[in-house]
């Protein structure tokens, strides 16, 4: 694959760009099903198949909009995995500010390498996924898929997590004893009160916040393209809603949103369903910063296709 795009459109640059797309296909500790080193370019590659219109809103991001995808961050011949991670957060926090970080994994942790450069200051972490990812270490590493969010607490941030629906005992007993963590089971969500609550909590958080969805909080029947699928799950119009209650809230310093544990699957529906949320997070985040009002010049005015 030559130079990446996102929908074929063409890449500003890198310190210019309203939307920055880092993919990081990292694959080291993947422990059911492999393959989530090939899930940025396949989301990429579903990413094309998109409308430059974004229903929701009623317009098209890219009219107004400049996008970049940056080169894929991989892990390079030899390197050891503490110094992969720190070349992540090294990258994250050069940076501008002021886009909107867009990262698709690659496996889940990534996420904190991420915000150790992208969010040094104390913030909240919305976690959707089906794990409570709390582990120290499994299989005798720290950067394991299983430990992302004891990562997370470890740097300071307040956690939401929602769609949680496999737990490992110890973890019960952490969630429970922390109060920096506030937890949305999945049956609660749908079955519960816990939906109007999950939606009220991220109406109210405000400061600097990250978004990082485990694509394994899908329903597996909406999104079979997991390492570890969980029966349950969220909806697509779940998804959705989650994301513009976070997006749409002008208390919240979005620094950002990643997709991880994508398995790419002969479907293609898996990664179409991840290209899709980028877009809607594209999409919200634009319209909520007032991109409309801004002259019509962005990366969709050069193409001369539909
Ligand atoms: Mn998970």
């Amino acid at each position: 694959m030559g130079e990446r795009r996102f929908q074929f459109l063409p890449n500003a640059p890198l310190d210019e760009a309203d939307v920055v797309i880092l993919p990081i296909p990292l694959e080291s500790t993947v422990s059911f099903r492999g393959g989530t080193a090939g899930a940025p370019d396949a989301v990429l590659a579903a990413a094309e198949q998109l409308e430059y219109y974004e229903e929701d809103r009623g317009w098209s991001p890219f009219r107004y909009m400049s996008v970049c995808v940056a080169d894929p961050l991989a892990p390079r011949t030899g390197e050891a995995e503490a110094q992969f991670h720190a070349r992540i957060a090294e990258v994250a926090g050069g940076l501008d500010r002021d886009n909107l970080l867009v990262v698709i994994g690659g496996e889940h942790s990534l996420t904190p390498s991420v915000l150790a450069g992208r969010m040094p200051d104390r913030g909240c972490v919305v976690h959707l996924d089906a794990h409570a990812d709390l582990r120290e270490h499994y299989h005798g590493t720290p950067y394991s898929h299983a430990c992302p969010v004891h990562r997370i607490r470890a740097q300071g941030h307040r956690i939401v997590m929602a769609g949680i629906r496999s737990v490992y005992e110890p973890e019960a007993g952490r969630i429970a004893a922390d109060h920096d963590i506030e937890l949305f089971m999945d049956r609660d969500l749908q079955r519960g009160d816990g939906w109007p609550r999950l939606l009220d909590s991220l109406r109210g958080l405000s400061g600097p916040v990250w978004l990082t969805v485990d694509m394994d909080a899908f329903d597996p029947a909406l999104v079979p393209g997991v390492g570890t699928p969980q029966p349950g799950g969220l909806s697509w119009y779940q998804a959705v809603e989650i994301l513009e209650a976070v997006v749409d809230n002008p208390a919240v310093d979005l620094r950002g949103v990643d997709v991880v544990e994508l398995v790419p699957d002969p479907s293609n529906v898996s990664e179409t369903v991840a290209a899709k949320l980028v877009q809607k997070a594209i999409s919200f985040w634009g319209r909520a910063r007032g991109f409309e009002r801004r002259a019509p010049g962005g990366a969709q005015s050069g193409v001369d296709h539909e």
